[in-house]
């Protein structure tokens, strides 16, 4: 069956098709976090929450393997670049405690996975010190251990970590879809010209498109294997 996708349907594949959800934690979508301490509007990225949950439980029913990554350094800071750390004018920097713990830290719990789409206990989290989800991490050992060939992206922020992950994974041969209303932005100009540019050019980077054509999508190719 035919996924309603731009450039034109993506080829969803009978086995290696992975859900990658980016950086769903509260340090980008709650108040008091790296994405408020950067000025930004964090209540913009919840509207996407229901979609990105609908995905996550059509993975999980269809037995599909889920990767989320969060964003995130070590206590130490030993993996974050001063460039990093001293990036801004604002008054709270990466490593600096807030009203949600050390911004930006793995283990504080600002940088823990919103509630609503807190993981399985088997299910993967790939810190990442990057805006890439390639980038220093066990992210592509897990893919190809897996035998994926095929992501479908969702999460934060659409042209910063989405894109980024995205432009890496499709260096690495991975056909990518990026769900339209499953991803989100602080600037919503920004995510229509990232949807834009990743789908120019007959798919440069890969292809586009929605939550509900995709669980359709998804039940007619997958529903048949779980049950068989
Ligand atoms: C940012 C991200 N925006 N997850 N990170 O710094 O997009």
């Amino acid at each position: 069956m035919p996924l309603l996708t731009l450039p034109y349907p993506y080829p969803l594949p009978p086995t290696g098709l992975a859900l990658i959800i980016i950086d769903m934690q509260r340090d980008f979508i709650e108040p008091g976090g790296f994405g408020d301490a950067l000025g930004n509007d964090v209540s913009l990225l919840r509207s996407i929450i229901p979609n990105v949950k609908k995905l996550q439980d059509a993975f999980r029913r269809y037995n599909l393997p889920i990767f989320q990554t969060v964003e995130g350094h070590r206590p130490d800071m030993s993996d974050c670049p001063p460039s990093k750390r001293d990036r801004g004018t604002g008054s709270l920097k990466i490593g600096d405690r807030g009203p949600m713990g050390r911004i930006l830290i793995l283990g504080e719990p600002g940088n823990g996975i919103i509630p609503e789409l807190a993981p399985l206990p088997d299910e993967v989290i790939i810190p990442k010190p990057g805006k890439g989800a390639f980038y220093a991490t066990e992210l592509e050992a897990h893919l190809k251990a897996q035998g994926i060939t095929h992501l479908v992206i969702t999460g934060v922020t659409t042209e910063v970590c989405v894109q980024t992950t995205m432009r890496e994974a499709n260096d690495r041969g991975y056909e990518c879809l990026l769900v339209e209303d499953a991803t989100e932005s602080y600037f919503p100009e920004f995510k229509q010209s990232t949807l834009e540019m990743v789908r120019a050019q007959d798919g440069i980077i890969g292809w586009t498109g929605h939550t509900e054509a995709l669980l359709s999508a998804l039940a007619a190719q997958y529903a048949a294997q779980v049950m068989a």
